[in-house]
């Protein structure tokens, strides 16, 4: 792609053929039509299924062919999909990486194919940045500081213990690495505060519902709910409610994303506080790919900028949420 106009009169016919099955990268697409291989993690949350779609619509309206896959959470399956666009010889590859190790690699196999790669959402632990043009996606240290920020603040009064069980997203993802060191990091200011429990729900609701349930029937006493994502919050409302407990007011709960079912139950007071994590990437991808082919240079980092949400807050911006 980015076919360039090889036309000379009488070679045309010969030219051509050697433009499409060239090292250009000719993408399946035909003409000037860019080709973008998408490695998704799977669509294992509300928040991966509206980056999904949000990814999918850019595509159309910017004119950019897709070609998308589903790793079910799985690397392996991320590394094969990502071999395959090697081969198919897309025009870009851009991927979410389910976890942060293990990259160089397979990255290192489409540099030498000349294919530039985009980072989208989740970040890898490579020192070698020339592995990839830039990376698109939240600050999830940040996001893990805010939750740590409203919790410290909302337990000022307390003096005995607070105790917190915390459900870890995926192991080795840079969401759950980061959301755990960031809320972590301030936390331990107080002494008062005490991380008693923390497991991977995986970022699922089903994993959220049984670690919490292990949770509950070896604490008795739990003041607080950290869900690294709100998936995993809504399946541990459910393990509380099933305890016979009331999710938000016996135990405090906090989560990441803000999507529309986490900010009902925000709005509904079973969430007491929710950090952004904005999933809609598409328009942004699919400028940034338009500009690496052009040559342009970009930034090495593009942070989306995010909020947060109390539950009257939630309540009041629910009606607009795009997610
Ligand atoms: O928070 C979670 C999803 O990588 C930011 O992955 C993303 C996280 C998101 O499964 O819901």
């Amino acid at each position: 792609m980015f076919k360039k106009s090889l036309v000379a009169v009488g070679l045309a016919a010969v030219l051509t053929l050697t433009a499409c099955g060239g090292s250009t990268g000719a993408g399946g697409g035909g003409s000037d039509e860019i080709t973008l291989g998408f490695a998704q993690v799977g669509a294992e949350s509300g928040w991966r299924t509206a980056n999904t779609k949000s990814i999918q619509e850019s595509a159309k309206t910017a004119g950019i062919n897709l070609k998308f896959s589903d790793a079910q959470q799985k690397q392996e399956n991320q590394i094969k999909a990502i071999r395959s666009y090697i081969q198919q010889k897309v025009d870009l590859i851009a991927f979410s990486p389910v976890v942060e190790s293990g990259w160089d690699t397979v990255l290192k196999e489409a540099k030498d194919a000349n294919i530039p790669v985009i980072l989208t959402d989740r970040a890898i632990d490579s020192p070698d940045k020339t592995l990839y043009k830039t990376f698109l996606g939240s600050d999830f240290v940040l996001e893990g500081q805010e939750a740590a920020k409203w919790l410290i603040k909302d337990k000022e009064a307390a003096t005995g213990d607070v105790n917190i069980v915390e459900l870890q997203g995926t192991t080795g993802a840079a969401p759950a690495n980061d959301r755990m060191s960031g809320f972590a990091d301030l936390i331990k200011a107080e002494s008062k505060f005490k991380i008693i429990a923390s497991q991977t729900g995986d970022f699922t609701r089903s994993g959220g519902k049984q670690v919490m349930e292990a949770f509950l029937k070896s604490n008795p006493k739990i003041d607080v709910v950290y869900a690294h994502n709100d998936d995993m919050a809504l399946g541990a409302i459910e393990a509380i409610e099933a305890a016979g407990k009331v999710p938000g007011k016996d135990i405090t709960i906090i989560s990441v994303d803000a999507t529309k079912d986490g900010m009902t139950a925000a709005a509904d007071g079973k969430i007491n506080f929710i950090v952004e994590c904005n999933p809609l990437l598409g328009d942004q991808l699919m400028d940034l790919t338009k500009k690496v082919l052009a040559g342009e240079t970009v930034p090495e980092r593009v942070v989306t900028v995010e909020t947060t949400f109390d539950s009257a807050q939630a309540k009041a911006a629910l009606p607009d949420r795009k997610y």
